[in-house]
């Protein structure tokens, strides 16, 4: 077999591995690449026109090429609104009707984010997707509960077909009727529940409510990712459903989920570099940062050939480690990624992501594990208010205390003052996705060269 042959379950090279190239040595990696990142940035000079555009002026020619793979940091950067502002199909390197699928993903504001997919595209993710649950944990043969939603969001479908190249059984059930989706987890038994954390939480709730113990069904394996979480969250996961927490990264504008994820270790998640070239910046200067210093995720596509997408600034927040990994994997870890840049709360000086909030929240004595920030601007400052649930239904005297000790350990914690306010059981929305932690109440700052006179 070759080494850079990526076929889906050969007998492992290594024991636990899927295949031989996630062991490669770290330089026959860094070829091969080279080899990949050259054909890429040809593939975006060659057809399409605003990416060759950029590369002439950043000095790049189509004859030269790059001269190793430290040009890297010499071409331009992406970010979302370059997709945006080319909406719908202006990145693609063909005409729409060649490639064989489109994402999108909503946002906040305007126009979503449209990705494109060719046949290979879509058979490179299905053997990414193949390989990341595998290394979460999935065997071919398992039952995979796939509570991630379908449609235009990457995280049902990639995951779907990625299943069924690991010659797993799927179970389409995408988000939402939670009680349907229990009593299909009790007569289908799955081994695997895919799906956010915050959503495989709900279904803990619920399955608690209809008396059922979900530590007591076939679930084992648990592969979770498309929203920031917490240590604290994956230990109440853990508890509550009895399946090991697999975080799971991944974005659409790279490709969907499969880009990384943990191994058993749970010591962050490995990178697929065969097909992304991963660096850390400093979100100001955009230099690299040095290893293992905490920085913007920037993410170069190897293999995607309707969309290559070069350098995306990803707004994630991360630090990446290639120490070795002892279940032999050679891919560089990215550690778990604490929130956006775009999420980041700057309170007093301080800047905090909700998932640090989280990580005090959960599992507290008497607090239920669900929450939202509401961000206010007061006078010159931002303030925050907490709002938790109660773990049971409490009196006003209660309540007091809880808040006052929430308080508290956030304060001492994270180094914030917020206000807290308890709420009763089940009062604060449950999601079925991506889960919206934070309620901005702030005043919107008008568009860039507008004046408010
Ligand atoms: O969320 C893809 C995905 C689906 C990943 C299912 C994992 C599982 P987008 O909707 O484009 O794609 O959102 C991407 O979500 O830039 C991060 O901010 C966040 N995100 C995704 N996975 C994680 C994770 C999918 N494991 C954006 N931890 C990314 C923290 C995550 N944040």
């Amino acid at each position: 077999m070759s080494l850079v042959a990526d076929p889906v379950m050969p007998a492992p090279a290594v024991a636990g591995l899927q295949s031989d190239v996630e062991a490669l040595p770290r330089e026959a990696l860094a070829a091969l690449q080279f080899e990949r990142l050259q054909a890429t940035v040809r593939n975006a000079y060659d057809h399409v026109p605003w990416q060759q555009a950029r590369l002439k002026a950043a000095g790049y020619s189509g004859e030269s090429g790059l001269a190793s793979l430290d040009d890297l940091r010499h071409l331009p950067f992406t970010v979302k609104t370059d997709l945006r502002d080319n909406y719908p199909f202006g990145l693609f390197t063909c005409p729409v009707g060649e490639l064989a699928r489109l994402h999108a993903s909503s946002g906040t504001t305007g126009k979503p984010t449209v990705v494109g997919y060719s046949r290979a595209d879509l058979d490179t993710w299905a053997q990414l997707m193949a390989r990341t649950l595998y290394c979460a944990g999935a065997r071919p043969g398992d039952v995979v509960h796939n509570a991630y939603g379908y449609g235009l969001f990457t995280g049902g479908l990639g995951t779907h077909y990625g299943a069924e190249r690991l010659g797993a059984v799927v179970v389409p059930i995408s988000g939402g009727s939670t009680e349907r989706q229990i009593s299909l987890i009790q007569d289908f038994k799955p081994r695997v529940l895919c799906a956010t954390p915050s959503y495989a939480l709900a279904i803990a709730e619920v399955a608690e409510q209809m008396g059922v113990d979900l530590r007591k069904t076939a679930l084992r394996v648990g592969v979770f990712g498309a929203e920031p979480w917490s240590e604290s969250m994956r230990r109440e996961i853990e508890a509550r459903i009895g399946v090991k927490a697999i975080d799971n990264y991944g974005l659409s504008e790279v490709m969907g989920p499969g880009v990384a994820v943990e191994c058993v270790n749970q010591d962050g998640l490995h990178g697929w570099e065969d097909h992304f070239l991963f660096e850390v910046v400093d979100p100001e200067t955009l230099q690299p940062v040095p290893e293992g210093q905490a920085g913007e995720l920037v993410i170069t596509t190897l293999t995607k050939q309707a969309l290559p997408m070069l350098r995306y600034r990803t707004r994630d927040i991360t630090r990446i480690t290639t120490a070795p990994c002892s279940c032999g994997r050679t891919h560089l870890r990215i550690l778990r990624v604490a929130g956006r840049s775009d999420d980041m709360l700057i309170i007093r000086g301080v800047n905090v992501y909700p998932s640090q909030i989280e990580a005090v929240l959960v599992g507290r004595p008497g607090v239920a594990p669900h929450y939202q920030l509401v961000v206010e601007r007061r006078g010159k400052l931002d303030h925050v208010t907490v709002e938790v649930e109660s773990a049971n239904a409490c009196t006003p005297d209660t309540a007091d205390n809880l808040a006052r000790d929430v308080a508290h350990h956030i304060k001492s914690l994270v180094g914030i003052t917020t206000d807290v306010r308890v709420r009763q059981p089940g009062e604060l929305p449950r999601s079925q996705g991506k889960a919206v932690r934070v309620r901005d109440l702030r005043p919107k700052e008008p568009p860039a060269g507008t004046t408010t006179a």
